[in-house]
């Protein structure tokens, strides 16, 4: 099966776009998607969920609850074949201390039976967090990580909604 990874980018974006922006992070979007079937498990944007949430975090923290399963225990109900599209890069370092987006990925994908892979729009810019290695942290726990191309600008654009412009 050849799946079309810039539909699942394009649906992503949509995600991120029903963000609420806030000047201190970015309005990211993420569609899990059952590889094997070509079909979308589950969705997530920034602060989707209460609290100060992260895009991630909302798409997986959904599914766990659709499953009935903690979040610890998600990728072992997974399907064999899954793949997360997130607007941007997953976080190593949040400003606020919570669980990074990475770590939950790289939790969840290592549960998987089969294969758990992740595409991505564009590199976290450097407002917040210095070079997030996120791509890096994900290929050392041995997760694929693929950059889907052609989205930068428009991805960039919703996620610094609300910032302040840069001279
Ligand atoms: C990713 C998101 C989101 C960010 N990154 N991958 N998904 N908002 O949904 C990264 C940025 C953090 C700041 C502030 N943003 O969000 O570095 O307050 O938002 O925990 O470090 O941290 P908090
Ligand atoms: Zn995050």
């Amino acid at each position: 099966m050849t799946i079309d990874h810039a539909r699942y980018m394009r649906l992503a974006l949509e995600e991120a776009r029903k963000s609420p922006p806030k000047p201190t992070n970015y309005c990211v979007g993420a569609v899990l998607v059952d590889a094997e079937k070509d079909q979308v498990l589950s969705t997530g944007y920034t602060l989707e969920l209460p609290g100060n949430t992260h895009a991630e975090q909302c798409c997986l923290e959904k599914l766990a609850k659709e499953f009935k399963v903690t979040q610890e225990e998600l990728g072992l109900v997974l399907p064999l074949k899954c793949a997360i599209y997130t607007t941007m890069e997953p976080c190593i370092e949040r400003l606020s201390g919570n669980l990074p987006c990475v770590d939950r990925v790289i939790r969840t994908a290592q549960r998987c039976r089969g294969t758990f892979t992740v595409y991505s729009g564009v590199h976290e810019p450097d407002t917040f967090v210095q070079k997030n290695s996120g791509r890096a942290r994900l290929e050392a726990a041995g997760i694929g990580f693929v950059h889907v191309p052609g989205f930068e600008d428009e991805i960039l654009a919703v996620a610094t909604a609300g910032h302040e412009p840069t001279a």
